[in-house]
């Protein structure tokens, strides 16, 4: 038995399944992590969708800012961007199956020493302080009040993790930290505009897993969403978007040896 991390699909299901095909995946035996932004940007999302639900237990997948797009778009609480393509999904007969099962999963997975987030944690908290966060957004998006914490992702981008915030706005920090963290600074102020190469971050500003003292040290975190910081495999920090949404690659690693695959993009045609 193998687990294979795989990076952002984003609806490259072509590409998935020529990388699948690569790593000799074997539903029966293996298990797949997936970094969240199954959807949108890319072509086939639809196909992405039915494909990780039907795997079962046998997937993985946490919430990325695509991923919550979608749920978004599907509640009415956000606008089409101009590069969503998300129509087919929201048109399919099995969208409202589908919604449910992205709806239900995690914002942080935990096994042993590896956690699998889309975007990254802050780094003031610990790993057991995120588990607890996550576990209390995800009850909101799944809850009476999902229609709530979607919208507050959308009312505005925190500055910095406030831990005695309630209400709309801890929700708003914990569901962007999650899910769309990058740079912030050592005295704990974020930045979600900057999405270039760490090396040219703002003044003062560094990845979120290399800030000094951050408090989830001693463990090793599985994350996407960085398309211009790419296939990094750092000590504790194993960064798997290599850009397929842009033309790039879809990056695999399988978590028992690090050993790395990688499939260039199918999906997308240029023209
Ligand atoms: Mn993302």
């Amino acid at each position: 038995m193998s687990t294979y991390a795989i990076g952002d699909i984003q609806g490259c299901f072509l590409t998935l399944q020529k990388l699948l095909e690569r790593l000799a995946f074997d539903p029966g035996r293996d298990r797949l992590w997936l970094v969240g932004d199954l959807v949108n940007r890319g072509p086939r999302s639809l196909e992405v969708l039915r494909w990780a639900r039907g795997l079962g237990d046998r997937v993985v997948a946490v919430l990325g800012n695509h991923d919550l797009h979608l749920l978004a778009r599907a509640d009415g609480v956000a606008r089409p961007r101009r590069r969503d393509s998300l129509e087919e999904v929201l048109k399919a007969p099995d969208r409202e199956d589908l919604l449910d099962w992205l709806r239900h999963r995690p914002l942080l997975h935990r096994k042993g020493d590896l956690s699998l987030v889309h975007g990254g944690l802050d780094p003031s908290w610990t790993l057991e302080e995120a588990e607890g966060l996550a576990r209390e957004a995800e009850a909101a998006l799944r809850g009476p009040g999902g229609h709530e914490a979607l919208s507050a992702v959308y009312a505005g981008r925190p500055e910095r993790w406030d831990g005695s915030a309630t209400g709309t706005q801890r929700l708003q920090s914990i569901l962007h930290i999650f899910t769309r963290i990058r740079v912030c600074r050592p005295d704990g102020r974020l930045d979600f505009a900057f999405k270039g190469e760490p090396e040219a971050a703002p003044e003062g500003f560094l990845p979120w897993y290399e800030i000094p003292g951050r408090k989830s040290r001693g463990t090793t975190l599985v994350f996407g969403h960085w398309a211009a910081l790419g296939l990094r495999l750092m000590p504790e920090a194993l960064a798997l978007d290599s850009g397929c949404a842009w033309g790039r690659e879809l990056s695999a690693l399988r978590l028992e040896d690090r050993a790395v695959f990688q499939q260039p993009c199918l999906d997308l045609t240029t023209s």
